[in-house]
């Protein structure tokens, strides 16, 4: 039976008392607290009200259905607006397109007033409440997610709440001596602190400046953990998190259904740690999630850690974060088309894809940002490989400084004194499209292919699926030229996207075949959910994959899909034909007399063995399982 969702009242005392004891364990007996807290409770209170009714509606809806983000339906787009579409007014002229491919969530990046030309992409934010004015205003805002809505797509936007640009109100008190901002940021008279920090930090922008201050023009020196002029907040006063959590609401109220939460692993700063993925970092999104339960119950917050594995699912829980990025899967999706070898991505789809209930993946084949080979050593050491020579090799790789190479990608964030690198391009210049390798397409199709069949939620960079290429012109731009990122953000590729059904065009080609996987993806509920079981195929360049069927644990002795495996995939990474013997296959077939593979329609005799083709892939379902 489903239950009553909680109305208001018992989640302002619910929610409520849990962001209580949460904010106590963070702030202990900070003397501030008692009157930050009870401030906040009423902006909370002033939200509810302040909330439209039409998303108290949804709120209901997403309550009633807690696990929406989960359906084999859902597939999720991410652009940026001035790049795809110039305004918000002019991205909704594509939502009939956005209908056509099948999104049912669309990420808009960062669209808030920022410096000019320097805002990283809109990730340095001057104002929460303003739409950067090139793009529109918080009107257009309030629009789009509405008319996205009745489309049946639901807004994302970022929550940038590790820093603020240099330019905010607060940074810009903070500077001026306004005692109100004293302890927004972490600003010290002179280099003892940041020495004293340095010590045990990394150095994420390392091409922007080195160690994590900058210093500012009169003398002192502030935490800047990424550009010099986006500041770290210093979350250890509790008056920022009441007024990051006000920005929160608003945002909130504008129709925005989920909040990807930047840059997580860096909002709180301890002496002698990394300042990274620290337990109150936890507490904190715990905190916003408690604020956003009261006001917001249907609002997901998406973390996006891109560090160590075993850091990145530590930010997934119901109570947390609902939605990751698997940046893990990500890498190794292109380790497995660089060195044509499956064991690496079929080890972490093995021991690293389970997430805890109610929570799943953003599986992606890339974003807007670096590829960083966030895959953890030990696992790489259980095959024998070595981490530091591996990535070395996966980024002279995609900069084509090794022989054979397909790819065209341009180093990122290169640290002389660490070696350290990642790297930029779009999918199809980095699958080798842009370089003319024969086997560019089918690679940009068997890496969308793992994204679509690994459950959780996948998500394509717009444009990708007609085969953008990278963009040098970033050189020429003011504010990008040295950020190498923005060769993989190129503008609406137009003329691609007028070939997109011409079957002789690569545009054709990529894009028939992706509709292809998302309307099968969309039609079987077999690819909803995570829950996956490896396939040792024995063979190194052959990987294998299933979900469990209808017919398993969940719903024992149900009649009409008898077996236990629903789904099973297999992939060839090599560059040739590749058989998977039948001898391999006969347990699978021993579970059903015959398998239709779905990406063909064809029925599959599996104890002749499997053939695939090179970059060829199967998504094969029992014959006649209603899957
Ligand atoms: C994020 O990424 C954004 O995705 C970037 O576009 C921003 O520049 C950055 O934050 C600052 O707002 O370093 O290269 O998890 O990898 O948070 C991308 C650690 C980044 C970082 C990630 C960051």
């Amino acid at each position: 039976m489903p239950q009553t969702p909680p109305d208001f009242a018992t989640r302002r005392d619910v929610e409520g008392r849990r962001l209580e004891s949460l904010l106590r364990r963070i702030y202990g007996d900070d003397p501030r607290l008692d009157r930050e807290l009870a401030a906040l409770l009423a902006d909370v209170d002033a939200a509810w009200r302040q909330r439209p009714d039409a998303l108290k509606i949804l709120d209901r809806k997403r309550q009633g259905d807690p696990e929406w983000f989960e359906s084999n339906r859902m597939l999720a787009g991410v652009c940026y607006v001035d790049r795809y579409a110039g305004t918000l007014r002019g991205l909704l002229e594509h939502v009939p397109y956005f209908r056509e491919l099948g999104l049912t969530y669309l990420h808009l990046m960062p669209l808030f007033q920022a410096p000019s030309p320097n805002s990283d992409g809109g990730y340095a934010v001057s104002s929460y409440r303003h739409v950067d004015p090139a793009l529109g205003t918080m009107d257009d805002l309030r629009a789009t997610a509405t008319e996205l809505r009745d489309n049946g797509i639901s807004l994302a936007v970022d929550f940038v709440f590790n820093h603020t640009s240099n330019e905010h109100a607060w940074a810009k008190g903070a500077l001026a001596g306004d005692p109100a901002y004293d302890d927004f940021y972490w600003i010290y008279p002179d280099r003892e602190m940041p020495d004293a920090f340095e010590r045990t930090t990394r150095e994420i922008f390392p091409e922007d400046h080195p160690g994590s201050f900058v210093p500012l023009p009169d003398g002192r020196w502030v935490w800047a953990t990424f550009h010099t002029f986006q500041w770290d907040l210093n979350y250890g006063n509790p008056a920022v998190f009441r007024a990051m959590a006000n920005e929160m609401l608003f945002l909130a109220n504008q129709g925005v259904e989920i909040l990807r939460m930047d840059a997580v692993a860096f909002i709180w700063k301890k002496l002698g740690t990394s300042c990274e993925n620290l337990p109150e970092a936890h507490l904190l999104l715990q905190a916003f999630n408690a604020v956003c339960r009261i006001v917001a119950p249907g609002l997901l917050f998406l973390s996006e850690a891109i560090v160590h594995p075993d850091d990145v699912v530590e930010y997934m829980s119901p109570d947390e974060c609902q939605l990751s990025y698997n940046p893990l899967q990500m890498a190794l999706i292109w380790n497995s088309l660089a060195t044509r070898d499956s064991r690496m991505l079929g080890q972490a789809l093995a021991t690293r894809h389970a997430t805890p209930p109610g929570t799943a993946w953003v599986n992606y084949v890339r974003s807007h940002d670096d590829i960083g080979w966030t895959f953890a050593d030990e696992d790489a050491a259980l095959l024998g490989i070595d981490g530091t020579d591996h990535r070395s090799f996966l980024n002279r790789f995609y900069v084509d400084r090794f022989p054979g190479s397909f790819a065209r990608g341009v180093a990122f964030q290169t640290n002389e004194k660490t070696g350290d690198s990642r790297i930029a391009g779009t999918t199809a210049s980095l699958a080798g499209l842009e370089a003319g390798d024969e086997g560019a397409v089918r690679r940009i199709l068997l890496a969308h292919s793992i994204a679509l069949s690994t459950g959780g939620l996948p998500l394509i960079y717009l444009g990708d699926e007609v085969g953008q290429l990278n963009d040098y012109r970033y050189a020429d731009e003011p504010g990008k030229r040295d950020d190498s990122r923005w060769v993989g953000r190129p503008r609406y590729p137009a003329g691609r996207y007028a070939d997109r059904h011409d079957a002789r065009t690569s545009a054709g080609a990529i894009y028939a075949g992706l509709r292809h996987l998302i309307a099968l993806r969309s039609t079987h509920p077999v690819f909803a959910g995570g829950e996956l079981v490896p396939f040792d195929t024995h063979d190194a360049q052959l990987l294998g994959y299933q979900q469990p069927g209808a017919g398993s644990a969940s719903s024992p002795g149900s009649a009409s899909s008898p077996c236990s495996v629903g789904l099973a995939v297999f992939a060839n990474l090599a560059d040739d034909m590749r058989t998977i013997e039948s001898t391999t296959l006969s347990g699978l077939a021993a579970l059903a007399p015959e398998w239709i593979d779905l990406v063909t329609g064809s029925v599959v005799d599996l104890t002749q063995g499997l053939r695939l083709g090179p970059q060829g892939f199967v998504w094969l379902v029992p014959a006649g399982s209603s899957v």
